[in-house]
C-alpha cells in the first residue's frame, strides 16, 4: 500500500457533452495532493447489451440529467472509495462493480463508475509523475493507432438518410500519426470541396463528418474516392474506405430494412451487398456490418470476407468479454472496437482487450458520438497498443481533441514512436 495514492476525495459535477445533454465530470484527488479528472462520453446507436447508462428521467434535460448518477458518486462510492489505493486499479474497479451490484450497472450507472474508475487511473498517474499512456501501458507503450476518420455521417448521427452510419477514411499508407492526420485532413476537405461544388450541404454531422443528403452509399463511396484522389492520394495505396453499418439499427424479425434502399434484405442478402461494395471500392474494414444478436450472420460475414477485410464487432461485443467469448467460439470478427462506457470500468476494458490479444483478434479504441473534451481514449490506444482509434472527422474540438493528444504523444516519443499497420488486404 502506497500512502501517498491513497483517496482523500471524490467530487462529481455535471457538464455538457458535444449534442448539447449533460454528462459527469469526476476529479479524484489523492493523499499527495495529486488530481485526475476524467469526463464521460454518450453513445447514439447504443447497443442493447451495453452497460447502463443511469440518466435521472425527469423533465429536466430531456429527462437526460445525470443528477442521481452524480449523488451516487458524491455519496456512496465517495463514502467507500475514500482511505482506498488509487494506485490498484483492479481492487478500486471490484469495489465499483460490488457497490453497484447489479449485471449491466444499472444501480449506480456505468457512467458514473467509468468517471470514478478513470479519474482513479489519471490521479494515480500523476501522483507518480506519469502520462496516462505510460502508466498504463508501460515502459514499451510506443504505437501510434493508426486514424479511422468517420467523414461522412448518415444513419442516426445525421437526418440525411443514408442508411449506413459511418463512411470513414483510413490513411495507412503514412508513416507516422502526424503524416495520417495530414492525409485525413486533406481528403476531408476535398470533400468538402467536393460537395460544394456539386450542391451538396456542407453541414457537419455528430462525428464533425459532412452529412449531404445522398442518393446512395454507393454514391458517398464514389464521393470519398474522388477526395482521396483530388488530395493527391491513392485510394486503396495510402488511403483506404472503411464503414460502420451499425446493423442493429436495421434489423427487426429476421431481416434487415435498409430504408434508404427501400427493400428488406435477409442476412446473407446482406453480406452479398457488403462483398459487392468491397469489390468496387477499396475498403478494408466493416464494422457491424450485422446485427447485435446475428452471431450467425457475422460468421458467416466473417468466413467469407474476413480474410480480405477487418470485421468489427461493436453491438455485438459491447466491449464485454464474456460476448467476446462466444463470439471467439463461434468465430465472429477479426477486430473489436473498445468503447471504455459500454463496460463501465478500465479494469474490465483492459479484461476484453486482452482477451481479444490472446485470441488474435485486432482492437480499435473508440469514441462515442456524444463525446467531451477528455481524451483518455488516446491514451489507451497508445496504453494497449491498439493499433487503431477511431474518433470521428479531423474536425470538432471534441474529436479533434483525441487527435491532437496523438499528436502531442507522437512528438514526445519521438524516435520511439512507431506507426500502426493495417494487417489486411
Ligand atoms: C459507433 C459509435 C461511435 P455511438 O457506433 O461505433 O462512432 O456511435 O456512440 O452513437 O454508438
Ligand atoms: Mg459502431
Amino acid at each position: 500500500m502506497n500512502s501517498s495514492t491513497l483517496i482523500t476525495h471524490i467530487k462529481a459535477r455535471h457538464i455538457f457533452d458535444s449534442r448539447g445533454n449533460p454528462t459527469i465530470f469526476c476529479k479524484v484527488t489523492l493523499a499527495d495532493g495529486a488530481e485526475g479528472c476524467a469526463a464521460v462520453p454518450s453513445g447514439a446507436s447504443t447497443g442493447k447489451y451495453e452497460c447502463i447508462e443511469l440518466r435521472d428521467n425527469e423533465k429536466a434535460y430531456g429527462k437526460k440529467g445525470v443528477f442521481k448518477a452524480i449523488y451516487g458518486i458524491n455519496g456512496l462510492i465517495r463514502e467507500q472509495l475514500v482511505g482506498k489505493d488509487a494506485a490498484d486499479q483492479e481492487a478500486i474497479d471490484r469495489l465499483l462493480i460490488a457497490l453497484d451490484g447489479s449485471e449491466q450497472k444499472g444501480t449506480l450507472g456505468a457512467n458514473a463508475l467509468l468517471a470514478v474508475s478513470l479519474a482513479c487511473a489519471r490521479a494515480s498517474a500523476a501522483a507518480f509523475h506519469q502520462e496516462l499512456y505510460r502508466y498504463v501501458g508501460g515502459a514499451f507503450a510506443c504505437k501510434m493507432p493508426i486514424p479511422f476518420m468517420n467523414v461522412l455521417n448518415g444513419g442516426r448521427h445525421a437526418d440525411n438518410g443514408l442508411d449506413i452510419q459511418e463512411y470513414m477514411i483510413v490513411p495507412h499508407g503514412a508513416t507516422s500519426f502526424a503524416g495520417a492526420m495530414r492525409m485525413g485532413s486533406e481528403v476531408y476537405h476535398a470533400l468538402g470541396a467536393l460537395l460544394k461544388e456539386d450542391d451538396y450541404r456542407t453541414a457537419l454531422g455528430d462525428e464533425g463528418g459532412y452529412a449531404p443528403a445522398m442518393k446512395s452509399d454507393e454514391e458517398a463511396l464514389r464521393y470519398l474516392v474522388r477526395a482521396i484522389e483530388f488530395a493527391g492520394y491513392r485510394p486503396g495505396k495510402d488511403v483506404s474506405l472503411a464503414l460502420d453499418a451499425a446493423a442493429s439499427e436495421w434489423y427487426s424479425e429476421g431481416k434487415y430494412r435498409l430504408n434508404h434502399r427501400g427493400h428488406t434484405l435477409k442476412g446473407n442478402e446482406l453480406i452479398d451487398y457488403y462483398e459487392s461494395l468491397c469489390k468496387e471500392f477499396p475498403i478494408i474494414s466493416l464494422e457491424d456490418p450485422l446485427a447485435e444478436d446475428d452471431f450467425e450472420g457475422f460468421a458467416a460475414i466473417t468466413e467469407r470476407l474476413g480474410k480480405e477485410v477487418q470485421i468489427v464487432g461493436d453491438d455485438l461485443f459491447v466491449t464485454n468479454a464474456h460476448r467476446l467469448m462466444r463470439g471467439i467460439e463461434e468465430r465472429c470478427c477479426n477486430c473489436v472496437l473498445i468503447k471504455p462506457n459500454q463496460v463501465g470500468t478500465l479494469s474490465e476494458t483492459a479484461k476484453t482487450i486482452h482477451l481479444a490479444k490472446e485470441h488474435g483478434y485486432q482492437i480499435m479504441l473508440s469514441h462515442r458520438s456524444g463525446e467531451t473534451e477528455d481524451s483518455t481514449i488516446a491514451d489507451l490506444s497508445v496504453a494497449f497498443f491498439a493499433g487503431q482509434i477511431k474518433s470521428g472527422a479531423p474536425a470538432r474540438a471534441e474529436r479533434t481533441a483525441k487527435y491532437n493528444r496523438l499528436l502531442e504523444i507522437e512528438d514526445t516519443l519521438e524516435e520511439s514512436a512507431q506507426f500502426g499497420t493495417i494487417p489486411l488486404k
